[in-house]
């Protein structure tokens, strides 16, 4: 059976699986999965959109941003506009097991964080400053993004998932987008299972995103249907049409999963005891009325 399931998105996602898988199979729990799998992706300084490596925003300034959810309990934690900590999804988790509330920004996240002990790191790789003068003096608006989001079905049923990101590079300071948002770049629902999202923020939140995705799913869609329907739903809505920048994952209690995006898709990464492997997400380049659990969906 393909329990414990991790999912998570692009090819990146596929060591920080491989940790969580190792994670579990060495005792730890769904949370500790998450934190563990998520850290590998926030420790890599190759990876320029999650983390220590992450770009910095338009002045300079590296911002961090995580959410982190347990089916059991239906708890949530999260930070946005971290500076100086490599790993803002165990400060979510922290925010989630150790004070009564879910979100913590700026500055006062900074203070959380160092007084649990997480110790502060210069975000601002040599590359990132690098890449920040190039951009300044380029002043153009194109800028690589990509967020580390990940699901994790656990043998018992229990779901679990994570998401972190440095968010769109040169952005707004104080710009937060939908990865920290729990129904925007994230959802777990333990009767249902989990979806999470990565790409432009703002056309995901606005539209509750990963919550609707796993709202699907309890009509009876499949992960893939789920996420197929909501980028169609909010592509019907949306000004912009199909042309969106947004993807999705999700997985079900019954272990099943699966992927879509606009255009043509993204790659995202699977595993389970003796699989890990890259997939690539249903492409959406156009955008068609589909129905689902014998119901159109809008
Ligand atoms: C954000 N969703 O901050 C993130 C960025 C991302 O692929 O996922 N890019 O909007």
């Amino acid at each position: 059976m393909n329990r414990p399931l991790i999912i998570s998105t692009w090819p990146f996602g596929k060591p920080a699986n491989e940790q969580a898988l190792a994670t579990i199979q060495s005792g730890g729990g769904g949370l500790d999965a998450v934190v563990a799998g998520i850290g590998v992706a926030e420790a890599d300084l190759s990876n320029t959109s999650v983390g220590a490596g992450g770009l910095p925003n338009a002045e300079g300034v590296v911002q961090l941003d995580a959410c982190i959810m347990a089916g059991p309990g239906h708890r949530a934690g999260s930070v946005a506009g971290l500076e100086g900590i490599q790993h803002p999804i165990a400060v979510a988790r922290r925010v989630m097991e150790k004070t009564r509330h879910v979100m913590l920004v700026g500055a006062g996240a900074k203070q959380f964080a160092l007084r649990e002990g997480f110790p502060e790191t210069d975000l601002n790789t040599p590359q990132a400053q690098q890449s920040w003068r190039e951009w300044r003096a380029r002043q153009t608006g194109a800028a690589g993004h990509d967020t580390i989001t990940l699901l994790v079905l656990m043998p018992d049923g229990n779901v679990y998932g994570g998401c972190s990101t440095s968010g769109l590079a040169y952005k707004l300071p104080g710009r937060v987008g939908d990865s920290p948002i729990i129904g925007g770049g994230l959802y777990v629902d333990n009767d249902v299972g989990a979806a999470g999202a990565t790409g432009i923020g703002e056309n995901v939140m606005r539209y509750c995103g990963s919550y609707q995705v796993v709202e699907f799913m309890r009509r009876g869609a499949s992960p893939e249907e789920a996420c197929v329907e909501t980028i169609h739903r909010i592509a019907r809505q949306d000004p912009k049409g199909i042309d969106l920048g947004i993807y999705f994952l999700a997985l079900d209690k019954q272990g099943r999963f699966g992927a879509a995006g606009v255009g043509k898709g993204f790659d995202y990464a699977v595993a389970w005891p003796g699989v890990s492997e890259i997939r690539k997400s249903l492409a959406l380049s156009e955008l068609k009325a589909r129905s689902i659990g014998g119901h159109i969906a809008d």
